[in-house]
């Protein structure tokens, strides 16, 4: 091992406040609960305005920089073709930034906005379906994946162009700070990152958990206790374990790719023997539906209602801003592990490949297997939302992918799928976290560091879970992610500041601007309509063309 190569400071600093949020909540549940929960009110609704702000603000940013000179720069060398193909580089991007979540949210979000629809809409009406069937895409959609990202392109640009071997949050905010990036502020910004993903984590694992447990309790009849659901724990951090052990190429591109292909067998499955034409129109209206009310929904507050100023349902607050808040948790260590596997492609690629390939999965999801409960719902086949008030989300989830023929084999399937989409999310994550804490990375975070954090990283899930209520899980997303707000603002500027000024400084720097001459290419096209009118003549004068052919060869050449 390289002497002097881990961030100690980092390092220590995130496990120790690590320990300090987890012990706290172990010992006093229902004090830290109240207390998470007080601060949680506090952030949404006095901040909440910021989170839909700063996320309509970075699409918008990175819409421009990806049709800008700072997009077309190259991330690596001349000549230097991308380290993955595009299907494997599509899938892991996917199988990382998302997780066993869009099993879940995918197949029931609906459920909730049918019940709880938004803009003062009455419950179970046409338009309540509607936007049921919508707000899920919404909330997957452009905005979310452009908020993830955005912390891509500083760290793929520092790791790339400049050739800096440090895959941190703080190093992509050098070009701001300067040499605070070194000192506590860099760590104390790296720390917050840290400390961000495994809240963002801890929502993802107490989600996934209990949906695999009711998977393995209809395939096994093992009943759902805590028992089960440790021992899930365990397996997935094996897994996962392992493959952060094994490194990305083996461990995180293989389960990636198995992932890829379980999901689109899933997803191929329920279109095929669902209601494909319904599936298919609902989620097509529901596209049209998202670009027409594209900035309704990314602005809507709620600030009023019949009732008066602040007479609100929280829709905004307890949907999209939760939201916003659990992508951007996610997003730095999204944003470093998109960089990672960036190599070769330009800024363009990446900005493009992420906000669209990510977009269409999200759709793909919520479309297909969102719609088709939906479907039973409002043909009276199953009563989703009869189960779900009943017997709460995850036995509701497994029922539908339980009313699919082959009802066993499915849940196999989707129980399996749910297990390898957790520990893909949780190996990266500790992949990066590792990164975090090292000075350099040369090409991998050391091994036994890797391992730590794979199981660090489950230490505040599993405390979360034990403390029960996902109130308190989305609730501790929010507010340790809410500094990140700021940071992304950091990261969007270093980015461009850097970047700007190398383009000027370059040598090799060509406005691809040029010049037209409007009158030449009038008589080009003239030129090029006689031409073809010669061609597509007549069968007469197509033939007298091939007579004139076969006695002056040579004109063909003109
Ligand atoms: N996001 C995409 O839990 C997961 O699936 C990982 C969740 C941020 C809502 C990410």
């Amino acid at each position: 091992m390289k002497k002097g190569i881990m961030d100690w400071p980092t390092f220590l600093g995130a496990f120790i406040l690590l320990l300090l949020v987890t012990i706290p909540l172990v010992l006093f549940p229902e004090k830290g609960a109240e207390y998470v929960n007080q601060a949680n009110t506090f952030v949404t609704t006095n901040f909440g305005v910021l989170y839909l702000l700063v996320g309509l603000g970075i699409f918008f940013f990175l819409i421009y920089v990806a049709f800008s000179d700072n997009g077309r720069v190259k991330l690596g060398d001349a000549g230097e073709k991308p380290e993955f193909n595009n299907f494997s580089w599509a899938g892991m991007l996917f199988c990382a930034g998302i997780g066993s979540s869009i099993l879940y949210w995918g197949t029931i979000e609906w459920a909730y906005y049918y019940q709880g629809p938004p803009f003062g809409v009455e419950p179970g009406t046409q338009e309540a379906i509607a936007w049921a069937s919508t707000y899920g895409i919404f909330h997957w959609g452009p905005i979310a994946w452009s908020i993830y990202t955005l912390p891509a392109l500083p760290m793929a640009y520092f790791y790339y162009v400049r050739k800096k071997p440090v895959l941190k949050v703080s190093e992509a905010t050098r070009p701001l700070i300067g040499n605070l990036a070194s000192g506590p502020v860099g760590t104390a910004i790296d720390i917050l990152f840290m400390f961000g993903l495994l809240g963002g984590a801890g929502t993802t694992l107490a989600l996934g958990t209990p949906m695999i447990a009711e998977g393995i309790n209809e395939l096994t009849g093992i009943p759902v206790n805590m028992v089960m659901k440790t021992a899930i724990l365990a397996i997935v951090t094996l897994i996962f374990a392992i493959s952060a052990y094994s490194g990305l190429k083996k461990g995180i591109k293989v389960l990636s790719d198995l992932n890829l292909w379980l999901s689109i067998f899933l997803l191929a499955f329920v279109f095929m023997f669902g209601p494909t034409r319904f599936m298919a129109e609902t989620t097509t209206n529901s596209i049209g539906l998202l670009l027409d009310n594209f900035f309704h929904m990314s602005t809507w507050t709620e600030p009023y209602n019949a009732l008066g100023p602040y007479e609100q349902t929280s829709f905004p607050e307890s949907w999209t801003v939760f939201y916003w808040a659990w992508w951007l948790v996610y997003a730095p260590f999204v944003g470093l592990f998109v960089a990672k596997i960036s190599r070769g492609r330009s800024i363009r690629q990446m900005i493009l490949g992420t906000i669209i390939y990510g977009t269409i999965g999200s759709i793909l999801f919520f479309g297909i297997i969102g719609n088709y409960g939906l479907h039973m719902q409002l043909t009276g086949e199953f009563d989703v939302i009869n189960v779900l008030n009943e017997e709460g989300a995850p036995k509701a989830i497994i029922e539908i992918i339980g009313q699919l023929p082959m009802a066993w084999f499915m849940i196999f399937i989707f129980t399996i799928l749910a297990i390898i989409f957790l520990a893909t999310t949780f190996d990266s994550s500790s992949y990066i976290l590792a990164s975090v804490v090292q000075k350099e990375v040369e090409d991998e975070p050391l091994r036994w560091n890797r391992l730590f954090w794979a199981f660090a990283l489950c230490l505040m899930p599993l405390v979360l879970m034990f403390l029960g209520g996902l109130g308190t899980l989305q609730t501790a997303a929010i507010v340790g992610g809410f500094p990140l707000l700021f940071i992304m603002v950091m990261l969007a500027w270093s980015f461009m500041r850097a970047s700007s000024e190398d383009i000027r400084a370059s040598e090799h720097y060509e406005p691809k601007t040029f010049t037209l001459n409007y009158k030449k290419i009038v008589q080009r096209l003239k030129r090029k309509k006689k031409k073809e009118q010669q061609q597509k003549g007549p069968i007469d004068a197509h033939f007298e063309d091939e007579e004139k052919d076969k006695d002056h060869p040579d004109e063909k050449k003109d």
